[in-house]
């Protein structure tokens, strides 16, 4: 995260230096809409940013994954902008989706962590994540370094758009700037998020809820436990679950909930409640200084506060951890998954 936001972010001028997107900035806000490809990991970073870009920039997003993009017939519009997320920037979907909308006059920005990559080449402008190699296939630095920079684009373009007020641009940019710091105190929570995966490793299910910013959150928690652990694992929006997933509560069924302050803490309280009246088991991840949620949870993990809108950032983390800690204590690899490759090429 420092290397990502490092150069870019000078909280002190209230400056964003992104050069590739700075050069579109101009038929970006003026763009009928972004549309955001990706696969996987890279994907729920394009959620996350969905909700973001909508907020702070009033521009429409889409979010496609690009191995169903590149088989429909999109309608794309001359002047669309598409954003392409991706790790390795090789990913063979998300390749042939950019192909596919650069043909019919899209702008494609891309957001690679590999320097040189298919991808970037392939790419109008963009920005590179500089999360580093990712050692294991599965990803997970990645995931914030994503977050780290769509945060940035998202701020750079609501300011060229006037549709964020100074006051908040620059808290937002102090949020950022201090995510590395809560992102280490974080990581010291490893012993306790490892006494708890102690605790479900052996079930057979898992659900992960999250509302707002924290339900691509959720996503990316239930993928990462199947990803390295092999438990099967859904991810829902908190509100959903009376929809169906509500269906598989009962005293075995661990469920993982992101509620870490937000605008709708409440209603993820009652959703808390909901899932205890069925017995089911929860797992918080919540906010300093909550007092209601660990009356309620059997277990929680407790985070530093941050605004929202850069709060995947961090919520993502003992997620990652507590699938890894599962993955481990059932003996697995967790840098080499079984059937998973580092990146998709065909
Ligand atoms: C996308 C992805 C990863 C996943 C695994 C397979 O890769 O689905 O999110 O963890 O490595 O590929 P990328 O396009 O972000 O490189």
């Amino acid at each position: 995260i420092y290397d990502c936001l490092r150069g870019r972010l000078d909280v002190e001028n209230g400056k964003i230096t992104m050069s590739g997107i700075q050069q579109y900035a101009e038929q970006i806000v003026n763009a009928g809409r972004i549309i955001i490809i990706a696969c996987g990991t890279s994907w729920h970073a394009g959620l996350v940013a969905e909700y973001v870009i909508e907020e702070l920039c009033r521009i429409p997003v889409e979010v496609e994954y690009a191995s169903e993009f590149r088989y429909r017939n999109p309608i794309i519009n001359k002047g669309d902008v598409i954003i392409a997320i991706s790790q390795s920037g090789e990913t063979a979907d998300t390749l042939v989706a950019i192909e596919k909308a650069k043909e019919q006059g899209a702008i494609i920005l891309g957001i690679v962590n590999a320097v040189g990559s298919s991808i970037a080449r392939l790419s109008h402008a963009g920005a590179y994540t500089h999360s580093g190699p990712e050692i294991g296939v599965a990803s997970t630095k990645a995931f914030t370094g994503q977050l780290a920079v769509l945060n940035m684009v998202a701020l750079l373009l609501a300011a060229h758009k006037g549709t964020i007020d100074r006051d908040r641009y620059l808290l937002l940019c102090k949020e950022l700037t201090a995510i590395p710091e809560k992102a280490e105190a974080i990581l010291k929570l490893d012993a306790e998020i490892k006494a708890i995966a102690e605790k479900y490793k052996d079930a057979s299910n898992a659900l992960f809820l999250g509302r707002g910013y924290n339900f691509p959150v959720a996503l990316e928690g239930a993928l990462k436990l199947k990803e390295i652990s092999y438990i099967h694992a859904e991810g829902y929006p908190a509100a959903e679950m009376k929809h169906g997933p509500i269906a598989l509560v009962d005293d075995q069924l661990p469920v993982v909930f992101v509620a870490t302050k937000d605008s709708y803490h409440e209603k993820v309280v009652s959703n808390i409640q909901e899932i205890k009246a069925r017995k089911g088991k929860v797992i918080a991840i919540i906010t300093e200084g909550d007092t209601v949620i660990p009356g309620l949870a059997d277990d929680v993990i407790v985070l530093p506060a941050a605004d929202e809108i850069v709060a995947p950032m961090l919520s993502v983390i003992p997620l990652q951890l507590l699938s890894y800690h599962v993955g481990v204590a059932k003996g697995y690899d967790v840098d080499k998954p079984r059937n998973l490759a580092k990146s998709v090429t065909v």
